[in-house]
């Protein structure tokens, strides 16, 4: 079926209308403003909109076929202007940034608690004198227990205590090994402490955790007594819970020192009145210390008739529960952010 003379018409408007677009766009100098073509284009008295009007006059099939053509060519002008500051709401300023919006904050980062903490006993030590020493956390037994005087056959030597890499090399299970390394390369006087990440072979639970971390503390030197280790004590006690903590040592055996004692920090949560904490005793046990034992010299060649040192130890996760009232010391290891953020 032929084509009616206004669809013809129609065809030869819209390739025109197409061309006279072009030309507006390539009008070098004489470029027209952009809104001034999008008036004249699109708008509502525009070129394309009058050819939408004489849709009316056609047949079905070529108005469908028209009104297709002129939708293509209207979206083809809109995107051309896109791009050129036109814009559907004339006369409204466009804007893609608003400076006056509050900036977004980025999230921001924080120590993990166990890394405060150590930092305050670092600070606390390094006041009182002592250097901070570190080491390898995979010993060969020989600095884990050979040097410190630990047996074989010592129940603490054990394989389902210690974590084997192979038949003598081990996961340090304390950082003893730290000290005894600084004795081998360090004549006295010797002031350290070493803190660091140990390792057991322990069921996890709410006082277990196979990672822990330990700073034991060293001194040796011509005189030392018990009387300095005491001292030492008190003056961390009183750092880390306040001048009215008390301390108290208590007999005990560690192959590594003698003699050897366990020490207690007054419960701060009743105040030695007894409670759930102190399980009614008024008094938390925080390790355990002593003086060097001369085998320990021996093995590092320090004259043990000239030197006396001591020694202690203590568990950072322990005071850190203490401190922050945290009642699992899995919570430290979980890095659940709704836990760490509190700190
Ligand atoms: C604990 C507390 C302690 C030591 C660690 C030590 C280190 C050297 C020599 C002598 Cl190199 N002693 N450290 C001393 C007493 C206690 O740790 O309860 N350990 C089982």
């Amino acid at each position: 079926m032929a084509n009616s003379p206004s669809f013809e018409k129609l065809q030869n408007e819209i390739t025109a209308l197409e061309g006279a677009f072009k030309d507006a766009l390539d009008g070098g100098s004489n470029a027209e403003p952009c809104e001034s073509l999008r008036i004249r284009f699109l708008g509502r008295k525009g070129s394309v909109s009058g050819l939408f009007k004489q849709l009316g006059a056609l047949t079905e099939t070529e108005r469908k076929t028209a009104g297709l053509q002129i939708n293509a060519l209207k979206e083809s002008i809109q995107s051309a202007l896109a791009g050129c500051g036109s814009s559907e709401n004339a006369g409204v300023v466009e804007r893609t940034f608003d400076p006056t919006l509050p900036g977004d904050m980025p999230p921001i980062g924080r120590y993990h608690p166990l890394t405060m903490l150590l930092r305050e006993i670092k600070s606390c030590f390094r006041r009182m004198g002592f250097s901070v020493a570190d080491g390898p956390e995979v010993e060969t037994e020989y600095y884990n227990f050979e040097a410190l005087n630990i047996p074989k056959g010592h129940p603490a030597r054990e394989m389902q205590d210690t974590f084997f890499i192979s038949d003598d090399i081990v996961l340090r299970t304390h950082t003893s090994p730290v000290q005894i390394r600084t004795m081998e390369t360090q004549k006295p006087p010797v002031r350290i402490i070493a803190p660091g990440r140990c390792y057991r072979k322990d069921t996890p639970d709410a006082t277990h955790s196979p990672v822990f971390h330990q700073v034991e503390g060293l001194c040796v030197d011509e005189g030392i007594t018990f009387a300095d280790l005491k001292g030492v004590i008190l003056n961390f006690a009183r750092y880390m819970f306040g001048s009215d903590v008390k301390i108290r040592f208590r007999p005990s055996f560690f192959p590594f020192t003698e003699p050897s004692a366990e020490y207690d920090f007054s419960c701060r949560f009743c105040s030695g009145k007894g409670c759930s904490v102190c399980k009614g005793t008024g008094w938390v046990e925080i390790s355990g210390a002593g003086m060097v034992n001369p085998k320990v010299f021996d093995y590092v060649g320090y004259d043990s008739e000239k030197y006396t040192g001591y020694a202690f130890g203590m568990g950072v996760e322990r005071i850190a529960m203490l401190l922050y009232e945290v009642h699992d010391i899995r919570l430290f290891f979980e890095n659940d952010a709704r836990f760490l953020h509190q700190f």
